[in-house]
């Protein structure tokens, strides 16, 4: 099953290009945990997260918020199998970190927000529609194995 055109295939390749996986990543992660603060409870090991700035400054947060969009972008080169790409780390978040999946679709909805910040008027509707898909495949993948 395919889940871009060909068309929105291109928008989501040629946008991701321009992203700094580091960057993004942190961000990504540190606005999961300021908007939806229940979110805070799985990284309570990360140590200072009182406030928003305690969280976007947190060194293990931007480590953390890199590792996970770099897993997302390897879900990209896999979108034709985005089940089987993320079927291991859909039970590691089931199994061992019990991490509700309805997190996943927070954090996509938070990523599409950052992007949209980051690229400004290139991120058109068009690109927009594109990831939102892009984002709900992946989040559907990693819900995928839980029981
Ligand atoms: Ni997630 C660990 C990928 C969303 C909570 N997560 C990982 C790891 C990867 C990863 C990769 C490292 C695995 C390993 O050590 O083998 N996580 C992803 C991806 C998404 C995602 C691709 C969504 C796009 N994770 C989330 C969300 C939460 C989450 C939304 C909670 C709100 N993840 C965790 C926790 C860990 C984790 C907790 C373990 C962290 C640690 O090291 O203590």
């Amino acid at each position: 099953m395919t889940l871009l055109s060909p068309e929105e295939n291109a928008h989501v390749t040629s946008l991701w290009g321009k992203v700094d996986v580091e960057k993004v990543g942190g961000e990504a992660l540190g606005r999961l945990l300021v908007v939806y603060p229940w979110t805070q409870r799985f990284f309570e090991s990360f140590g200072d997260l009182s406030s928003p700035s305690a969280v976007m400054g947190n060194p293990k947060v931007k480590a953390h918020g890199k590792k996970v969009l770099s897993a997302f972008s390897e879900g990209l080169h896999h979108l034709d199998n985005l089940k089987g790409t993320f079927a291991q780390l859909s039970e590691l978040h089931c199994d061992k970190l019990h991490v509700d999946p309805q997190n996943f679709t927070l954090l996509g909805n938070v990523l599409v927000v950052v992007l949209a910040e980051h690229f400004g008027n290139a991120f058109s509707p068009a690109v927009q529609a594109a990831f939102q898909k892009v984002v709900a495949g992946v989040a559907n993948a990693l819900a995928h194995k839980y029981h």
